[in-house]
């Protein structure tokens, strides 16, 4: 519309001015006309009066002056007449204009002396009134005195006005013809072709690629619509290319490599893109609150930490909360940017939540009802209505945002986690055709302990919208089968792990989740390891010491109070190590608006203040806790320069933390202290699994990882760095790929 504003207004300016200036005109000639004839019939008038006033002067008749004044005044708008007598003294004047004789009017006498008619405009009871006066000479040419009409000109004002009322009434009537018939001609001419490309590079972004263009006629559009069909035609012939040596290449490779899964991916789903669903974003724009200006933040989320590497691998549209306070600063206007920003290898898409949806569907029903629910840690979960209709909606408004996304043909969408429970059935609704998986990434509880939700049956319904769920161990699916089989009318097929819910099936699989792995046995920063290594240890003081370390997102899932517990009792019961061991504990705050988290920071930060009170000496202290957010960049040398690493989780899906350790001793050093209520537990066998709750036993362990022989932890280490390495973030996804894209071909 503005666009088509800044075409119109300059023509209708230009009319204006046209016109206007025509008006003016056509007004002075009409002004002109009317006052000709005017001072014509005062001429006239005055003129018969002098005839009559000679007579009257001569005889001094002032009877008959009278009469004659006021026969005058009906003729066509005068308003009266005056008679002077030859010392310009008023012998008769009409009724009518009696005051005008008040008026000041030394110009009589010039009249009188000069003989010469005078004719002006003069005021007169506030009005604009045309006078004119002839002198009245007898034979001799002697004056006699005057004679005075007096006209009222109030017509030729009304006349003028109404003269420009009708000109103004036209000149709008023809600025609106002009509009329409300009909206139209550009409808015709710009609009319509365009909306029509518009809508083919539509179909073209969504997959349909063998369209023809609709532009017909051989102009510039044309010429444009041409060459982007050309675009089309190549692109289709790349990826057709792309998919047939990305084959060839994945049959030749063995360990999982971000190149292999890129290849897989694109000989899998060919030129349908991958798309994947989350709460948390990779990328967070934020205002640094020491400079006021925008920084880019990567949050402290395993989900991240894991589907990144992934869309970086192969590209696709990521759609998640913009949750960061400068999101949309970086958006365009479809709310999308590149992602990372150095190098732009996949799109991430920003859904808006307004405070109180993030209230409700997040901090609400999400975390303070379903994950307390699935972790096994003695929080009671709350369900609120309110909570449960706001997750409801924004299920809605994510299945929106990625319905305007999806591709005409199959499309593959990857669904993270317990946020979007609802949003695969919504989808199928209006999209059958689309493979959904959903990756689950915390525990699944046993039915008796699922079937306290009082939503149990919708939840369990639109997660069954999936073709496929996934859980990062065997025990999950099986707790989920169970309790589809239990609280849903539903058909659990226990040969084939699936669920039959009115005809349709869903297929459920352990996925056990990992971290990109350093498959080249190096570690994968941008910066040199050895010069951070030696700079923590100077800025820690950790020369000679034992270190520890725990990386964590304040959880009261992680296990974090029992660490330092253990902490404490280690050195209670070890004081030779006293002086000597150093815990680092590295923690991300996390949910802070719900009380539990608020609660448990403050717990921790008394827990850590006491113990190192009771063990202070002199500069040291047991535990150096870092509370804050640490890129991957600046975790990875405290991993490196660890003894041994603490993952003391109550219960948790896999925990990242511990495979990124793993990955990141490349050296084989060190030492792994885990939870065995962990879902990594069950791949890093070699590692040493505690009992979070026994503070006892976990002191002890505390104790074997320092005192572990070299070639004992470096045995452990190797086989726990192996199976990091063969199985990583990329096999991960692969086998959900290969998984999700072999259903398609049963199901067809
Ligand atoms: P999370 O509970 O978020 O994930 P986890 O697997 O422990 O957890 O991963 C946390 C991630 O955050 C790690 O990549 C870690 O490096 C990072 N992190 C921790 N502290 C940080 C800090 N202070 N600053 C910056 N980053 C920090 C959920 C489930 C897990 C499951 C993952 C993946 O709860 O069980 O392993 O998803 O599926």
């Amino acid at each position: 519309m503005r666009r088509a504003l800044l075409f119109i207004l300059p023509i209708l300016v230009i009319v204006s001015l046209a016109f206007t200036v025509f008006g003016v005109i056509q007004v002075r000639y009409e002004e002109e006309k009317l006052m000709d004839d005017l001072q014509r019939k005062a001429n006239a008038v005055c003129e018969t009066l002098v005839f009559s006033a000679r007579h009257i002067l001569l005889n001094n008749d002032l009877k008959n002056a009278n009469r004659l004044v006021e026969s005058f005044q009906k003729r066509e708008r005068l308003q009266g007449c005056v008679i002077y007598g030859k010392d310009a003294k008023i012998l008769a004047i009409t009724e009518r204009i009696s005051d005008w004789q008040q008026k000041d009017r030394p110009y009589l006498n010039d009249v009188l002396l000069n003989k010469e008619p005078r004719a002006a405009f003069e005021e007169f009871r506030g009005y604009s009134v045309y006078s004119y006066i002839l002198p009245v000479t007898d034979e001799e040419s002697n004056a006699l005195g005057l004679v005075e009409v007096v006209y009222d000109t109030s017509f030729v004002f009304t006349t003028l006005a109404a003269l420009w009322k009708r000109l103004s009434l036209s000149l709008i009537i023809l600025l609106v013809l002009i509009v329409l018939v300009m909206l139209l001609i550009q409808r015709r001419i710009f609009t319509l072709p365009i909306v029509r490309l518009t809508e083919w590079f539509h179909y073209f972004q969504k997959g349909v690629t063998d369209m023809p263009h609709p532009i017909k006629e051989k102009s510039e559009l044309g010429k444009l619509a041409s060459e982007v069909e050309q675009v089309a035609l190549s692109l289709r012939v790349a990826r057709r290319t792309i998919s047939d040596e990305a084959l060839t290449r994945l049959e030749k490779e063995e360990i999982w490599t971000e190149a292999k899964l890129r290849d897989l991916i694109h000989a899998k789903l060919g030129e349908h893109a991958l798309f994947v669903v989350s709460n948390r974003e990779p990328y967070m724009h934020v205002i640094d609150e020491i400079s006021g200006k925008p920084k880019c933040l990567r949050p402290a989320s395993g989900v991240v930490t894991a589907i990144h590497p992934i869309l970086c691998a192969c590209g696709g549209t990521w759609i998640a909360h913009g949750s960061g306070n400068a999101d949309r600063k970086f958006v365009n206007s479809k709310d999308k940017l590149g992602v990372p920003t150095e190098d732009n290898r996949y799109i991430l898409k920003r859904v808006w939540l307004t405070k109180e949806e993030e209230e409700g569907y997040y901090y609400g029903f999400a975390n303070e009802g379903l994950w307390p629910l699935c972790h096994n840690t003695h929080t009671r979960p709350i369900f609120r209505e309110a909570d449960w209709q706001m997750y409801k909606k924004v299920n809605r408004k994510f299945c929106d945002s990625v319905l305007e996304e999806l591709p005409a043909k199959n499309p593959f969408l990857f669904i993270q986690d317990y946020h979007f429970t609802l949003l695969a059935k919504m989808i199928k609704e209006k999209r059958p055709d689309v493979r959904i998986a959903l990756f689950w990434h915390i525990p699944w509880p046993n039915p008796e302990n699922f079937s306290i939700c009082p939503y149990q049956e919708e939840i369990l319904d639109g997660m069954l919208g999936c073709d496929l769920i996934g859980f990062h161990v065997q025990n999950h699916c099986n707790n989920f089968l169970d309790t589809a089989n239990r609280l849903l009318e539903s058909r659990v097929d226990t040969e084939k792990f699936s669920v039959v819910r009115f005809g349709k099936e869903t297929f459920v699989r352990a996925f056990p989740i990992s971290v990109n792995g350093h498959a080249n046995g190096k570690g994968s920063f941008k910066v040199e390891p050895e010069r951070e290594i030696e700079k923590l240890r100077k800025e820690y003081e950790l020369e000679g010491k034992i270190v520890g370390i725990g990386v964590d997102r304040i959880d009261y899932t992680k296990g974090i109070v029992e660490r330092v517990l253990a902490i404490d009792r280690f050195l209670e019961k070890y004081p030779e190590y006293r002086k000597k061991l150093v815990f680092i504990q590295l923690a991300a705050p996390s949910r802070t608006h719900i009380k539990r988290y608020h609660d448990l920071m403050g717990e921790i930060d008394e827990l850590i203040e006491k113990t190192n009170w009771k063990y202070m000496d002199g500069n040291w202290a047991p535990i150096i806790y870092l509370k804050r957010y640490f890129s991957s960049d600046e975790i990875e040398p405290f991993y490196m320069l660890a003894d041994f690493c603490v993952v003391s989780s109550l219960h948790d899906g896999m925990n990242l933390v511990a495979k990124e350790f793993v990955a990141s001793r490349s050296d084989l050093n060190g030492a792994l202290i885990l939870s065995q209520f962990t879902g990594a537990a069950r791949e890093l066998t070699d590692s040493i699994q505690i009992n979070p709750y026994s503070i006892e036993d976990f002191a002890d362990s505390i104790k074997l990882a320092i005192e572990m022989p070299p070639e004992e932890k470096r045995r452990r280490m190797e086989n726990m760095h192996k199976q990091i390495t063969e199985n990583n973030v990329y096999r991960w996804a692969a086998n959900i790929i290969v998984d999700l894209t072999a259903l398609k071909n049963i199901q067809a």
